[in-house]
């Protein structure tokens, strides 16, 4: 029997490829490989907004509701498209996490081998699973990312191998999209945007989705870009390579990024501002805006988070025009690394009790 609802892919289709097709380098010949990636809330922080004060607004970009659950799926969706269409057999990323879960997905997809390379010990189980479950090939390095990153390099450049981490420009034009998301729902660019700067890749795309849509007059306003690095890996911070980097957020560990020169750009022609903030304030940013805003994110998305609310503490944000919106980008989705959110919860409080109303009643402190 025919399919009496036959879709037809174009209209299934509703990742970044199919609605920014025109700011993107495909063609008719390019393979879409999508999950229907992007489009993710824009959500209005009720509480930070109060915090902030001045009548300015702060919206969350929620990034860890894309199909891997985090903003990777953007640019992945084009890299792999694009490695598809130049007739790649395998990929090959160094990943502190999420590349590589986002990398794994896709390439099943497009039926495609994927190796990811890790730093041994210092990946959130979540991310771990997302890459075994989807048939990645996953060797575990005695190294950190910046040394995973250099072995990609020298074996990505064997033939039939497409390296898909952010050094990638494919990777950069698809998240650039998020950019475009932003201004399209808001009507304009934000005032301020912050981000959690690792390879330093995605500080690079949105700079360069918002320059584009300005020169298109999609927007009146450049948003000033405000990043934030953890202190025990704070290379552009410190304006020098980090060679044994550390924090909690692991994945913002990295001492020497990719994509340093994109970030310079970004923080020097936006009048923009990058930080860096203790593991502490990460962690606390995390529990606040989940408690708060009922917003889980992992410990490195939370850094945007902890980058406007030091902004606050220090001045910067009374500095701004009244009434101007910001925005936060929460790059990965909570459920990534569970083991440090309850951990930095003290192991998370669960009160036990016999299966009777009574007893339920009396543990709560509710029983009359
Ligand atoms: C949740 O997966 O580098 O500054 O290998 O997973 O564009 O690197 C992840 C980075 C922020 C930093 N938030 O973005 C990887 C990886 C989360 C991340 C970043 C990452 P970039």
């Amino acid at each position: 029997m025919p399919n009496p609802l036959p879709v037809p892919p174009v209209l299934h289709d509703r990742g970044v490829i199919a609605r920014y097709r025109k700011y993107l380098p495909v063609t008719d010949a390019t393979p879409v490989v999508s999950l229907n990636e992007g489009s993710t809330p824009l959500i209005h922080a009720t509480k930070l907004s109060a915090l902030v004060g001045g009548g300015r607004q702060v919206f969350v970009k929620y990034e860890g509701l894309n199909p891997t659950c985090s903003f990777k799926d953007r640019g992945m969706t084009l890299a792999i498209s694009k490695a598809a269409e130049e007739g790649a057999k395998a990929v090959i990323c160094a990943s502190t996490g999420n590349t590589s879960a986002s990398a794994a997905a896709y390439a099943v997809r497009a039926g495609m081998r994927c190796l990811v390379l890790l730093p041994a010990g210092k990946i959130s189980m979540g991310k771990l699973a997302q890459a075994v479950v989807y048939g990645a090939d996953i060797v575990a390095i005695d190294g950190n990312f910046d040394d995973a990153l250099d072995l990609v390099r020298e074996i990505g450049s064997r033939d039939g191998f497409a390296v898909v981490n952010s050094i990638n420009p494919f990777r950069i034009e698809g998240q650039k999209t998020a950019s475009f998301e932003i201004v399209d729902e808001l009507g304009d660019a934000p005032a301020v945007h912050c981000l959690p700067v690792g390879n330093a890749g995605n500080i690079t795309a949105y700079w360069k989705g918002y320059k584009e849509y300005h020169a298109e007059a999609k927007s009146t306003l450049l948003p000033k870009m405000w990043g934030a690095q953890a202190e025990g890996s704070a290379p552009i911070v410190r304006g020098e390579v980090v060679k044994s980097p550390d924090t909690v957020a692991t994945a913002i560990r990295i001492g020497n990024p990719a994509s340093w020169d994109g970030a310079n750009e970004a923080l020097a022609s936006s009048d923009g501002h990058i930080r860096a903030l203790s593991d502490e304030a990460i962690l606390t940013a995390q529990a606040w805006l989940a408690a708060n805003e009922g917003i889980f994110v992992e410990p490195a998305s939370a850094a945007s988070i902890g980058c406007l609310m030091a902004a606050v503490d220090e001045g910067m944000v009374e500095k701004l025009p009244e009434g101007v919106n910001i925005v936060c980008t929460v790059t990965g989705h909570g459920l990534k690394d569970i083991d440090t959110a309850m951990h930095h919860a003290g192991g998370g409080k669960v009160l036990e009790a016999k299966a009777t109303a009574e007893s339920v009643l009396n543990v709560l402190g509710m029983a009359h």
